[in-house]
Formats: C-alpha cells, sequence, structure tokens
C-alpha cells in the first residue's frame, strides 16, 4: 500500500534532546525501509534555507515557516518530513501543522518537554551560561518566550530517558496510530 506522507515536529528548548530525538528516528524509520525520509538539521537550516535571519520573534516565524513548508512538501510527496526547531510560538507551529494537512499528510507535534533547568544543567554550548551573564539576549526560557504546546500528540521528557527511550516512545506512538 502507498503510505500517506507525514510530518514529525519537534518543539522544546535549547538542550532538550530534540535534535538527537530526531536523528535517532530518522534511523529507525529509514531501517525499516519503506519510506523516504527527509531529516531538516537544525544547524542545517539555518545555515541553507534560514542564513542571515535572527532570533527575534519575526525571524524566528519565518524560520518556523520556512521548515514547516519544506516539510510539508516532503511529505506531499509521500515521504517523511522530521524537523526540530525550538518553534517557540504556537501560531507558527499551527501554522506548520496547517501547512502539512494543506498537503495531504500527517502531522504530529512532538513536545520534547525537558525541562529548563535540566537543559541549563547540560548547557552543551554554553549558552545559557552567556544568557544569565547578560552576554546573549533574548535567549529562549531565559528572557525569551517559550509557549508550551497544548496540541501536542506525543510529549518526551529527556530528563530520566535515553536517547533510544525517546525515540522509541514517539515510535510507539506512530505504531499505534498507524503511521508506519
Ligand atoms: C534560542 C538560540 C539563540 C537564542 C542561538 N535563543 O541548542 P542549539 O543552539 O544548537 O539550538 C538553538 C538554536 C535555535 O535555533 P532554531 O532555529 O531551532 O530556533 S527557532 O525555532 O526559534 O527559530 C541554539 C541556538 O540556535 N541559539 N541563539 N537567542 N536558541
Amino acid at each position: 500500500r502507498r503510505h500517506r506522507g507525514l510530518v514529525v515536529f519537534l518543539t522544546g528548548l535549547s538542550g532538550s534532546g530534540k535534535s538527537t530525538i530526531a536523528r535517532g528516528l530518522a534511523d529507525v524509520l529509514r531501517e525499516q525501509g519503506d519510506r523516504t525520509v527527509t531529516l531538516l538539521d537544525g544547524d542545517v537550516v539555518r545555515r541553507e534555507l534560514s542564513a542571515g535571519l535572527g532570533f527575534s520573534r519575526a525571524d524566528r516565524d519565518a524560520n518556523v515557516r520556512r521548515i514547516g513548508w519544506v516539510a510539508a512538501e516532503v511529505a506531499r510527496h509521500r515521504g517523511v518530513g522530521i524537523c526540530c526547531p525550538i518553534a517557540p510560538y504556537a501560531q507558527a507551529r499551527a501554522t506548520a501543522r496547517e501547512m502539512a494537512l494543506a498537503a495531504g499528510a500527517g502531522f504530529v507535534l512532538v513536545h520534547v518537554a525537558t525541562p529548563l533547568e535540566v537543559c541549563e544543567r547540560r548547557d552543551r554550548k554554553g549558552l545559557y551560561a552567556r544568557a544569565r551573564a547578560g552576554l546573549l539576549t533574548g535567549m529562549t526560557g531565559v528572557d525569551d518566550p517559550y509557549e508550551e504546546p497544548t496540541d501536542a500528540e506525543i510529549v518526551v521528557d529527556t530528563t530520566d530517558l535515553t536517547v533510544d527511550e525517546a525515540v522509541l516512545s514517539v515510535m510507539n506512538h506512530l505504531t499505534e496510530t498507524g503511521w508506519v
């Protein structure tokens, strides 16, 4: 049978584990072998698709809209588009959902709900420390908003989960709902 396209959209704070889960999910789906998987990696997107954009609300909205549009095009052609921007604004996430549905695809919002204190303790890029020191302004969760999703299909918190466990919980949902 021919699958419908699907967008898996992971949202959450910097350091929440979005990209790692997205990569793991892409690997698992590719191993299954029957679907074309396109991962819109955050760093690559910011360099190639959204070069020149910063972190104002307008720039974040533009970034998330571009990502959502590309993912919807992937899904229009029956692929799986996986993206993992912070996407702090509910409105922009809703637009991404609408674009996927308008493309005849499914849309699964995954809230990677790892708490700020855990993300901040990890601080893999040192951004939280710089924000706390006043060297970086507009850091999501510190002095810039993150609107918690109320419409997520899946919520995962990586505080006490391994990457594999988090990927599995997303996969379980996709299996239960018939997407894979
Ligand atoms: C949040 C920032 C900021 C500010 C730079 N706020 O952990 P990272 O480093 O690798 O991921 C973060 C990334 C966020 O880009 P997104 O495209 O996902 O954001 S959005 O959806 O809001 O457009 C972080 C880094 O960029 N970064 N400055 N001020 N994250």
